[in-house]
């Protein structure tokens, strides 16, 4: 920040800083006036609700300022401060209520839920009273400016005070409810200069807390980031897929291949094995951003539903190269993940077909990978789905494993071929514990309906040796081998004929 330099590069005297300093103490007592008068005309603006323009600029329930209100103050007052050489810290409490506060807007009728809402308000009001500047924005969000560049810790007390305070139970003549918040902090200039982008600061905190379900999140760049970055992602897959759709993905995106490898038997220098298969992944390089993570490619792609057309191609490509391998190893498999939005479209069976067809890929060597909690969406439709993936003669794999509802019902219900345990099980594996047992039970299911079970995210020999020794024989991890390129493989799966597949460091 370059606030300490405004105002200070032309004076040479003591006196001509000492004039300077008290200037600038004006300007800031000027500034708190106008903070209190606004204070007082929200307050007189209250006691005088009837005329029109009060009613377009607080909300008839609460009486509070509203977002118009919020708007006409926070711009020209912020202004102002940014025009200090030494500005004090403002920051703005973004609360928004529960799902519970949304419920009783359902459940009651106007006036009950009215009520609700004016006792909720009333309560924050009472906290913030000659504290700062309470608005009431949208009917379940409310928002405090806070003046006195408060430290961390002070915030994070006064938002605990008021959430508390929501929280404690409304009794409601024969109901009982209790509505809970969750609150974004940005503070000015910190976290933006100007009205517009301090807001929309803490909105993007608040969003983080609710997606992490947290009570209080402070606002930072990373956020900023991720959200822009986002944006920016899809925009650039948008652009992707304009011109020239199949050879502008075939330019953008590349297949890599995680060896998927059924051992025989565990030797000090490394596994032998029995039988390789790889599991198809995602990679994108950007010539601006460098490689991006597939996960939040798959994200945005699901989000816009790009998956779509991304995810045909690379059924496409990865099937035509799967035919051209089989010429040199004809007992080759895939493995390919599907997105909960490809599984449910009503083509996907027909499209798959149609690859069939063009292709000549022999569907029995294609796992299709679908993660557990995608067929929980919609367990009538996914039962129908698997079971025409399964007749054109495709493969099930779930993904996952373990990490949504598993049940055995639920295992009888889809007809999987593969269960893949989730990575997050390889810490169980050393030692006895409820992991240990959810692993046990997952190898016992597995074999009592003849399932293939492949464990995941394997790192270490002795993760191996343990999994080997409670049963499993098909692994998949950094130890065995890391996603890698086409021709990468190819020179794996021709080393591996020499029976010895060493492990690698990790
Ligand atoms: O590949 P890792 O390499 O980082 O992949 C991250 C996540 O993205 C995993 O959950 C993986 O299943 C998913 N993913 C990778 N490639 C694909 C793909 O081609 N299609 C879909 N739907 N998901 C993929
Ligand atoms: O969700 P899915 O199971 O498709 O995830 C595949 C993802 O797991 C890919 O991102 C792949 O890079 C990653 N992966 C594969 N092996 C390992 C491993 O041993 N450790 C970790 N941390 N990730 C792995
Ligand atoms: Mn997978």
């Amino acid at each position: 920040m370059e606030w300490n330099k405004i105002g200070f590069e032309n004076i040479t005297t003591i006196e001509e800083a000492k004039d300077l300093i008290v200037e600038l103490m004006n300007e800031r007592t000027v500034l708190l006036e106008k903070i209190r008068s606004l204070m007082s005309q929200l307050e007189q603006s209250e006691r005088t609700k009837q005329s029109i323009s009060s009613k377009l600029l607080f909300d008839s329930t609460t009486g509070l300022p509203n977002h118009r209100k919020m708007d006409m103050d926070m711009g020209p007052l912020l202004w102002e401060f940014f025009k200090l050489s030494n500005p004090p810290k403002i920051s703005v409490l973004l609360i928004r209520l529960d799902d519970n506060f949304r419920h009783c807007r359902q459940t009651f009728n106007t006036e009950v839920f009215n009520s609700i809402l004016y006792t909720i308000s009333a309560r924050i009001r009472e906290l913030v009273h000659q504290r700062g500047l309470l608005y009431h924005p949208r009917t379940d969000e409310f928002s405090i400016f806070l003046f006195d560049s408060l430290s961390e810790e002070d915030l994070k007390e006064i938002a605990r005070e008021i959430q508390i305070n929501i929280e404690s139970v409304i009794d409601n003549q024969s109901y009982k409810i209790k509505i809970g918040s969750s609150v974004g902090i940005a503070t000015f200039p910190d976290d933006g200069l100007n009205k517009r982008i301090l807001l929309s600061n803490a909105d993007i905190a608040l969003n983080n807390a609710l997606y992490r379900k947290v009570d209080l999140v402070f606002f930072n760049e990373d956020m900023r980031n991720y959200v822009v970055g986002n944006i920016e992602m899809q925009n650039k897959l948008l652009s992707v897929m304009e011109v020239n759709f199949g050879k502008q993905l075939a330019e953008n995106f590349t297949l890599f291949f995680q060896p998927i490898i059924t051992i025989a038997e565990i030797r000090d220098e490394g596994m032998v094995p029995e039988k390789i298969k790889a599991e198809v992944l995602i990679r994108w390089y950007d010539p601006n951003r460098g490689s991006i993570l597939p996960q939040n490619l798959i994200e945005v792609a699901e989000e816009t539903g790009l998956i779509l057309p991304i995810g045909r191609w690379l059924l496409e490509s990865a099937m035509e190269t799967l035919v051209g391998w089989q010429e040199s190893y004809p007992e080759l498999e895939l493995s390919i993940n599907i997105s909960p939005r490809q599984f449910f479209n009503s083509n996907f069976s027909e499209e798959l077909m149609r690859i069939v067809e063009t292709t000549g890929i022999d569907p029995t060597s294609v796992y299709l990978e679908i993660t557990e909690t995608c067929l929980f969406d919609d367990q009538e439709k996914a039962v129908e789905e698997i079971d025409s993936l399964s007749r054109i003669g495709f493969k099930i794999s779930l993904d996952d494993f373990g990490t949504g509802y598993s049940s055995l019902g639920y295992l009888n219900k889809f007809k999987a071929d593969v269960l893949k345990i989730d990575r997050i099980f390889t810490d169980g594996l050393q030692h006895e514990g409820k992991k240990r047992d959810v692993i046990t039970s997952i190898l016992r299911i597995g074999k009592e309906l003849g399932m293939d079970i492949v464990f995941e995210g394997i790192e270490s020999k002795q993760q191996l040796e343990k999994a080997f020794e409670l049963g499993c024989r098909t692994f998949q991890g950094f130890l065995l081998n890391k996603p890698i390129s086409k021709d990468d493989f190819i020179t794996f799966l021709e080393k591996s004929q020499d029976n010895l597949i060493p492990f690698q460091d990790v």
